[in-house]
């Protein structure tokens, strides 16, 4: 379990300041579930997602992969697939405190995953089962890149994810970027995408805002809490129309868009190329 986040009761918000750092990575979990309605649903979906669309000897990237919950989701997800041969998690992400942490928390994982394979190995083995020194099965290899994802090579990718990832990027960046993906995919492909959006007639938006704050609120975000963080990602967060996004995805070259989520502002789509 990650601290509880009290950030913006300290920090003052100013506009435009918000970073991933290490205080945002102490408390990164609780933060975006108390922050972003249905993250505890769209994670897990990605990897139900991936089941349908990772393809063996492939490479699945998590483009801003923060602690790696969207990486290990689908690792989780494909645990049963041994029809996946060769398959290879890339997780990205530009800032150095989240890539550290999630490196730690990989390392953990996959060495309590070993010790319990191996623990098991042994009890069939005292069973007269298969032998006690069988290898320890590992999950899929994942790659923790330290990195921007306007660098990434595409290449081989069958899956790509951009969850709440792509908004912290310049305008200009984006169309290049799932270009550059839709590119890469190789053909049944797709690019998961998950985006806070704004809405087009003003009454809307500030209806959906109020939605999203009132969730804050029930969360146990103060109001100054709110207006704190909410002044701090001015021009750091810029969120589109959904019409743009949809957009943007036909004109990078994929065939169909479909949303599957959406809870107040929090959408999320699935692009095949
Ligand atoms: C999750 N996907 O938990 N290159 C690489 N990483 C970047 C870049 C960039 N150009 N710009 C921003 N980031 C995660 C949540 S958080 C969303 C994603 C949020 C990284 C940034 O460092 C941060 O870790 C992540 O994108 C965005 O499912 O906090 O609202």
């Amino acid at each position: 379990m990650s601290r509880r986040d009290t950030l913006y009761s300290a920090r003052d918000g100013e506009p435009g300041s918000f970073r991933f750092d290490e205080q945002v990575v102490d408390v990164f979990p609780d933060m975006i579930d108390r922050s972003v309605p249905g993250y505890s649903l769209i994670v897990p979906m990605i990897g139900q997602l991936a089941r349908r669309y990772v393809q063996p000897g492939s490479v699945v990237h998590d483009l801003g992969s923060s602690l790696g919950a969207v990486t290990l989701s689908i690792r989780r997800a494909l645990r049963d697939r041994h029809d996946l041969r060769d398959v290879r998690l890339v997780a990205t992400d530009s800032s150095a405190a989240m890539v550290g942490r999630f490196r730690q928390l990989l390392a953990g994982l996959d060495a309590a995953e070993q010790a319990a394979a191996r623990q098991d190995a042994a009890g069939q083995g005292a069973a007269g089962q298969s032998g006690a020194d069988a290898p320890a099965p590992a999950g899929m290899p994942v790659d923790v890149v330290h990195g921007d994802i306007r660098d990434t090579d595409f290449g081989n990718a069958s899956l790509a994810v951009l969850n709440f990832t792509l908004q912290f990027l310049d305008l200009d960046d984006r169309d290049r970027l799932l270009t550059r993906i839709a590119d890469g995919l190789l053909p049944g492909g797709a690019l998961v995408l998950a985006e806070k959006v704004r809405f087009e007639d003003a009454p809307t938006q500030e209806r959906q805002t109020e939605w999203h704050h009132d969730y804050k609120r029930l969360q146990g975000y103060s109001d100054l809490e709110i207006a704190r963080k909410r002044n701090a990602l001015e021009a750091v967060l810029k969120s589109e129309t959904e019409q743009r996004h949809q957009q943007r995805l036909r004109e990078a070259g994929f065939r169909r868009c479909t949303r599957w989520f959406q809870c107040f502002a929090f959408t999320a789509w699935l692009a095949e190329k």
